[in-house]
């Protein structure tokens, strides 16, 4: 066995990912309808009159190769990992090598920063033959800078002149394509001669809309978290001793928490759209938690599961509000903040903050107070994944059972154990669904620089279907935009996909939720399999199959 190498590695490296019959062979552009932006249209088109109201495109299989000049091609990976990356990069590698042997493929060094600081390394054949199908941005790393200014693009484009690169691809989520759009615009305005190509990635699943299907990294991400959910929930129905309280990442959207429940059926499983939607407070919620638990218990089943996305904290109304004003506030008061005493810290937000977010945060565990106000992340937002929600919402339940029991309304043993599922997820070897998806997604985008478009962004659809029969094109990224108010300025972004409470996905659990708090209905995934029959390896999302095939698919 190679030093340093597992023996699933090894023979994972050989796997031929599977792609659409399109790309096997020369391929030609057929050009759909025109765009538009999904709103605002009047406002996106004017911020980008280059590259607002392009049409949609498609590969097909044409009769002979176009012939295509060697091409130098930059990439970034940037934000949070997420399984599948390294495909990507396999893919545009291969792709632009079948444009033209002669074409080479530079990595910019841990995200963005890469581009700005001219950190780079050349991607040879045998650097991205160590990287094929495994999980993890190591190849290059990753970052979060963000790339918004105007001297940042300049910067980037003497690197990207120095190395005659003639097209960037930026491989991130909602926020970094957004960037890339922006990059793309800027480019075209200055006629710079680079184009800019986004591919859609994020464990969280909420870069996604009628053209991208799904965002790369999702379909493992919750396949690993469902594994070990499935693993606590047989150990749980073994003891019949704990409730886990389960919080899994998704810095906004619910939709990794909601696959992780279809896969694997728990007692509960908060759904933070669902949450505000209803206007709850962190008291409805736990007092519904609360009945859920006492209605167990009545049947002498002092034991289960409870699912919690990592973001609900900011889709309760109240802690909405709270937390909006401790940004502001930490916005402007940090250094004052930091010099205070850290056992009079929170008296000292109390003092501050407006009468109605004084009470709730006083009313808070010391823990989460605290975490609340942590150092913001780049974007100047709470760094949701610090909050220990899961341990917030076990220590108000027991408080709330206590009282029940007290006035006799509740009898049972409740003890708890609490978990929280993220980073486990983020670099896993991708599943065979993300490593063919991602290889296409990155051949898709070598193909559409070939056409020489840019803009827009790599999509491969229609992926529940074989892989051959799969739908490889690119879509304009204005189309996908809104204007949002950031840090108090409209601003033109991709639109954040969250759950939709009338899609499939969520009505199925809806239709299932009491049935699965009140029986121990639980659902085993075990782990990935990477080999074997094609039910048991080549299965899509929960989510994905009901999104395109109905309720009836469940
Ligand atoms: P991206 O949106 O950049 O893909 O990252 C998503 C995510 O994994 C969230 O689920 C999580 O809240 C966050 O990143 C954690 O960020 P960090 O890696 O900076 O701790």
């Amino acid at each position: 066995m190679k030093k340093n190498k597992s023996a699933l590695q090894i023979a994972r490296a050989t796997y031929k990912p599977k792609m659409p019959q399109t790309l096997q062979g020369p391929v030609k552009v057929v050009e759909g309808e025109k765009t538009q932006s999904v709103a605002d249209q009047e406002a996106i088109k004017e911020r980008f009159p280059n590259t607002y109201g392009m049409p949609l495109v498609r590969f097909e299989a044409a009769e002979t190769k176009k012939d295509y000049a060697p091409i130098n091609v930059g990439v970034i990976l940037s934000g949070g990992q997420a399984p599948g990356g390294h495909n990507v990069i396999a893919g545009i590698f291969d792709g632009i090598k079948d444009l033209n042997p002669a074409s080479r493929l530079f990595g910019f060094i841990l995200g963005p920063a890469g581009l700005i600081e001219h950190n780079y390394m050349e991607l040879t054949a045998d650097i991205i033959d160590e990287y094929r199908n495994t999980g993890g941005f190591d190849i290059i790393g990753s970052g979060r800078t963000k790339l918004e200014t105007k001297e940042q693009f300049d910067q980037g484009l003497i690197i990207l002149k120095a190395l005659d690169i003639k097209a960037l691809v930026i491989i991130g989520g909602d926020d970094s394509n957004t960037n890339a759009c922006v990059l793309a615009e800027y480019y075209a305005s200055i006629k710079a001669g680079v184009q800019v190509i986004g591919c859609p990635k994020t464990i969280d699943g909420d870069l996604k809309n009628v053209m991208i299907e799904t965002s790369f990294g999702f379909d493992t991400a919750c396949k690993v978290y469902s594994e070990v959910i499935g693993n606590i929930q047989r150990d749980c129905n073994s003891a019949r001793k704990y409730w886990h309280f389960i919080k899994l990442m998704g810095r906004s959207a619910s939709h990794i928490a909601l696959e992780c429940a279809l896969q694997v059926q728990p007692n509960y499983c908060i759904v933070s759209e669902e949450v505000e939607s209803l206007n709850m407070s962190l008291d409805d919620l736990v007092t519904d938690i609360a009945k859920a638990v006492a209605k167990r218990a009545e049947q002498g089943n002092n034991f289960g599961t409870v699912l919690i996305p990592e973001g609900v904290i900011e889709f309760i109304p109240a802690m909405k509000k709270l937390i909006a004003e401790l940004n502001d506030f930490l916005a402007s008061h940090k250094e004052e903040f930091d010099l205070i005493r850290r056992s009079e810290q929170r008296n000292y937000i109390i003092k501050m903050l407006s009468k109605e977010n004084a009470d709730i945060y006083a009313s808070l565990p010391e823990g989460v107070a605290r975490q609340l106000t942590l150092d913001r992340d780049p974007h100047g937002n709470v760094q949701v994944s610090l909050i220990e929600t899961e341990k917030l919402l076990a220590e108000m339940v027991a408080v709330k059972l206590a009282e029940w029991q007290k006035e006799g309304k509740y009898v049972g043993k409740f003890a708890t154990q609490t978990h929280f599922f993220g980073y486990e997820g983020r670099c896993a070897a991708p599943s065979n669904y993300d490593a063919d998806y991602c290889y296409s997604l990155g051949y898709t985008a070598a193909g559409l620089i070939g056409f020489g478009m840019t803009g827009y962004m790599s999509s491969v659809r229609n992926t529940t279907a074989p892989a051959s029969e799969w739908i490889a094109g690119g879509v304009p990224i204005t189309m996908m935009m809104n204007m949002e108010r950031r840090h108090g300025e409209m601003k033109p972004v991709i639109q954040k996909a969250l759950v939709d409470l009338e899609g499939a996905p969520f009505k199925t659990f809806a239709a299932k939720r009491a049935a699965w708090a009140i029986h121990t209905s639980y659902v085993y995934p075990g782990p990935i399999q990477y080999f074997g029959p094609t039910e048991v390896c080549d299965q899509p999302t929960r989510t994905l199959l009901l999104e395109q095939k109905g309720m009836a698919a469940f």
